[in-house]
């Protein structure tokens, strides 16, 4: 059965092209030659608004911190609108035997609501049996339905909206049987036990489905005003809810709450970021190929512009962002500063040379000028001048980085990275 599910999904990835079809975009216009890329000046760091420079961890955590955040909430993210939605937690045991008796799985629903209406949602957790501490835990979003990240029959398939998908048998906007386990090659749950980590994933779609409906949906649905210019779109929104399985983690004994890593690819990976910059809880965040909108400095204008994002997906950020529509030289931030808000929390950024949409160099570059907050604290960032070579991580400070062979994905090497860099900076935290 396994080994079905496996070649299925290795099949699948190899059909990954077709997998989601989507806005189509102009990809001719944004700029991928290197030498087209325009001189252009990061906003500073460590300035304050005020021209006040910020020279230590105090000034950085009270001053420019803060400052920073509320930039990009304002002008990007978008705030949380006020909000009285309960939280109501349900745990299940799927199976306590997967893996050969390795991990216990879970389910446990959120029911999030107001006085009149409430929107359900899945965490699937995985918890290593042979621990007799709480488990560290990665939590990221998944694509395609909790079902499709692991082949066992006990997995839930999610009720709500999926993007048509015939590849894996969705003739319609549900979920399938048929797409059990197909994203099994970009979870690879064996190796996160047998390393003694947890991992919990939720259908990012059960917090918001990811199309434009002008917030009808999900969890805004409970909200009774539309988002205006400055409040939250999808990213935010999937964020958010995030915070609320931290939450829960805060009341289980089995989970370290103190370890928990945010991890996403893609548009989940600026999702992992922006989790980890307005919710300090995590102990470590992971940008897997997040590109525009996460860790690519935009001001590169290289791949995904910030009109092409915008165009395509209107929903992911707050309307203010689209004031830079082919105006990223007005941006006063970049995504510089959204890495430099993890600190001194280790954060690892990882990129796929083939994955020219999403600008490894902006990427990595990203990371690099984000270091000057991590050296208020006495630590290490990213202290190359260069990106590493293919395939060659730089994991020495508390930014890692690595251009991955490959294409757009999240694969095995890319965890077994995630891991090492893990294991090498949650032992920091005491159990
Ligand atoms: C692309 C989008 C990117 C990235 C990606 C993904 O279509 O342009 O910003 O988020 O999707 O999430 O796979």
């Amino acid at each position: 059965m396994l080994n079905k599910y496996l070649l299925l999904s290795l099949l699948f990835s190899l059909l990954s092209c077709n997998q989601m079809p989507e806005p189509e975009v102009e990809k001719s216009s944004p700029n991928t030659e290197e030498s087209k890329v325009p001189s252009f000046d990061l906003p500073a760091l460590l300035t304050a608004k005020d021209g006040q420079k910020i020279n230590s961890k105090e000034d950085w955590e009270n001053i420019r911190r803060p400052e920073l955040l509320q930039l990009f909430e304002k002008e990007m993210f978008g705030k949380v609108p006020s909000n009285d939605i309960k939280v109501n937690v349900e745990e299940r045991i799927a199976t306590n035997n997967a893996l050969g008796g390795k991990t216990t799985i879970k389910e446990v629903i959120f029911t999030f609501s107001n006085q009149s209406k409430e929107l359900k949602a899945t965490l699937l957790l995985f918890l290593p049996n042979n621990r007799t501490s709480p488990a560290p835990i990665f939590l990221g979003y998944n694509f395609d339905g909790n079902h499709t990240i692991f082949p066992d029959e006990s997995i839930s398939l999610p009720n709500t909206w999926m993007r048509k998908n015939t590849t894996y048998g969705m003739t319609d906007d549900t979920a399938s049987q048929l797409s059990r386990g197909v994203k099994s090659f970009r979870w690879p749950v064996l190796n996160i036990i047998n390393r003694g980590y947890g991992l919990a994933t939720m259908y990012y779609g059960d917090i918001d489905p990811d199309f434009d409906d002008n917030f009808e949906n999900g969890i805004h649905a409970l909200f009774p005003q539309k988002p205006n210019k400055s409040e939250w779109g999808s990213l935010a929104t999937w964020a958010w809810a995030f915070s609320k399985v931290v939450d829960y983690f805060e009341t289980t004994n089995t989970i370290d709450h103190e370890k928990v890593i945010v991890m996403g690819h893609s548009r989940l990976g600026k999702t992992a970021l922006w989790a980890g910059a307005v919710d300090e809880r995590y102990a470590m965040v992971i940008s897997n190929n997040s590109g525009c909108g996460g860790a690519a400095l935009s001001k590169r204008k290289f791949g995904e512009s910030i009109n092409a994002i915008n165009t395509r997906f209107p929903h992911w950020f707050n309307d203010n962002f689209n004031q830079y529509n082919d105006q990223e030289e007005k941006l006063p931030f970049d995504q510089h500063q959204l890495i430099a808000l993890m600190a001194p929390r280790p954060v690892y950024i990882a990129s796929a040379v083939g994955d020219t949409w999403a600008d490894p160099k902006g990427e990595f570059l990203s990371g690099k000028h984000a270091t000057p907050a991590y050296q208020l604290y006495g630590l290490n960032g990213l202290e190359i001048a260069e990106q590493p070579p293919i395939n060659q991580p730089e994991n020495s400070g508390h930014i890692g980085y690595h251009v991955r062979s490959g294409k757009h994905d999240l694969t095995v090497y890319d965890w077994e990275q995630y891991l090492d860099f893990a294991d090498m900076h949650l032992n920091e935290i005491k159990d």
